[in-house]
C-alpha cells in the first residue's frame, strides 16, 4: 500500500478553493488538476507500507496528542522543479508541532523523516513536463486579486492511501485521528 499522512480541509476552504481553481483552469491546458476530494495538506509521505507497518501506524498515530488548532492559508505558489501549483499553508508553531509529532510517531514503524524542510501546501495542479513549470508559475501570479482564504480549525489528521493512475492519483481516507489534548 502506498500511504501518506495529511490534514483534510474544512468544507468552506474546499468551496473557496473551487472558485480559485475555476478562475485558473483553462480547458485543454494540459495540466493535471487535483480532484477536490483529494485536496489536503501533506504532513508526511510514507510510501510503500506493509500490513505490519500499517498496524504500527494506527497504534502510534492514535497516541499523538495535540489540541485542535487554526490553519491559515496564504496565496498561490509554485514548486518549479516539481512542477506543482499550490496554495501556501502558513507554517505556525502548532502545525510544526503536529508535523514533528507525526514523524516521531511513524519512526518506530520504519519510516524516516524527510531531511528537506517542511513546506506545507495544498496541491492544485501538476505539470506533465519541463515546459509546464513556466506555465504553472505564471498561473501562480496571474490573478490580479490574490485569493483570500479564511482560516479553518484543524480537528483531525488522516492516514491516506494513494492509488496512482494515468490521470493522477486517487486518495482514499483509511484512518482518522481526532485532535484533542
Ligand atoms: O499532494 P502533495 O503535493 O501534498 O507529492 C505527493 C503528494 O503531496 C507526495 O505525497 C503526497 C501524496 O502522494 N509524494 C509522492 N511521492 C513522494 C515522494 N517520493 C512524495 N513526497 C515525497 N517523496
Amino acid at each position: 500500500m502506498r500511504m501518506f499522512i495529511g490534514i483534510p480541509l474544512a468544507e468552506a476552504v474546499v468551496e473557496k478553493l473551487e472558485t480559485v481553481r475555476a478562475r485558473l483552469y483553462r480547458r485543454g491546458d494540459g495540466l493535471r488538476w487535483a480532484a477536490r476530494e483529494s485536496w489536503h495538506i501533506t504532513l508526511q509521505f510514507l510510501g510503500e507500507t506493509s500490513a505490519e507497518q500499517y498496524a504500527c501506524l494506527v497504534t502510534n498515530l492514535g497516541a499523538v496528542r495535540m489540541e485542535p488548532f487554526v490553519i491559515g492559508l496564504d496565496g498561490l505558489g509554485c514548486f518549479d522543479r516539481a512542477g506543482v501549483l499550490f496554495v501556501t499553508v502558513r507554517l505556525t508553531p502548532a502545525l510544526t508541532a503536529l508535523q514533528q509529532r507525526v514523524t516521531t510517531a511513524t519512526e518506530p514503524c520504519g519510516f524516516t523523516p524527510e531531511k528537506r524542510a517542511f513546506a506545507p501546501h495544498i496541491t492544485l495542479a501538476r505539470g506533465r513536463g519541463h515546459d509546464d513549470a513556466r506555465r504553472l508559475s505564471a498561473l501562480a501570479t496571474e490573478l490580479r486579486r490574490p485569493p483570500q482564504f479564511s482560516p479553518f480549525l484543524a480537528e483531525e489528521f488522516v492516514l491516506y492511501q494513494s492509488f496512482p493512475g494515468p490521470g493522477g492519483s486517487r486518495y482514499e481516507r483509511r484512518e482518522r485521528f481526532t485532535l484533542n489534548a
